[in-house]
């Protein structure tokens, strides 16, 4: 153990284990030791790790769960959003991705959001035609799908409603959850092995 020393790091599950569901304090404890293992990894030699940057935990998110997107990952930096990712009900999976989903926060998914996190997502596909209107024309089918109340913006309670009856549009806008390999394979290597007590 480096930068952290054993105090810091209870003081931290502590912490952690009042604020997040899903996850033992022996696991958080697992997941603080992984973090800071990732962490030390890429600090600059003579410099203590100072901590989980933003760019740190996305680099992260992007080696285990395989996730590009970075406008989805900027909204994945927590630790809470750790705990809905690898053991999230549906309920909160639908939170979770509407959060992320709605850019500004302003509680809608607008159509320029919709076109900003489709764009980003399908850009590795390119098209001959004019991708612009592809996204544009996509936007229109997936309002038609999930804006229940016909006022141009899906509202949480839109979204909740479409995911519920098709689950597949939790990720209508993006990938933002890993998938199933990738979470078993992280929390195999991750909570392998128990913390000396
Ligand atoms: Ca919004
Ligand atoms: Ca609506």
């Amino acid at each position: 153990m480096s930068a952290m020393n054993r105090k810091l790091i209870q003081t931290l599950v502590e912490t952690i284990s009042k604020q997040v569901e899903h996850f033992n304090k022996t696991e958080i404890e697992c997941l603080i030791r992984e973090f800071n293992v990732l962490v030390g990894e890429s600090s600059i030699p003579g410099r203590a790790a100072h901590g989980l940057d933003r760019g740190r935990f996305r680099s992260i998110l992007h080696n285990i769960f395989g996730m590009t997107d970075d406008m989805i990952m900027d909204g994945v930096c927590r630790m809470d959003g750790m705990s809905v990712l690898l053991r999230g009900t549906l309920d909160e999976k639908i939170k979770y991705c509407f959060h992320v989903f709605d850019l500004n926060g302003d509680n809608y998914i607008s159509r320029e959001e919709m076109f900003h996190l489709l764009k980003n997502s399908l850009i590795r596909q390119p098209t001959d035609e004019d991708p612009d209107e592809g996204i544009k024309d996509l936007v229109e089918i997936t309002l038609k799908k999930m804006d229940h109340d016909h006022d141009g913006r899906l509202s949480f309670a839109d979204f909740e409603r479409a995911v519920k009856e098709e689950n597949l549009l939790l990720e209508a806008f993006g990938n933002c959850l890993p998938d199933t390999t990738s979470i078993e394979r992280f929390e195999q290597h991750v909570f392998r092995e128990q913390p000396d007590q």
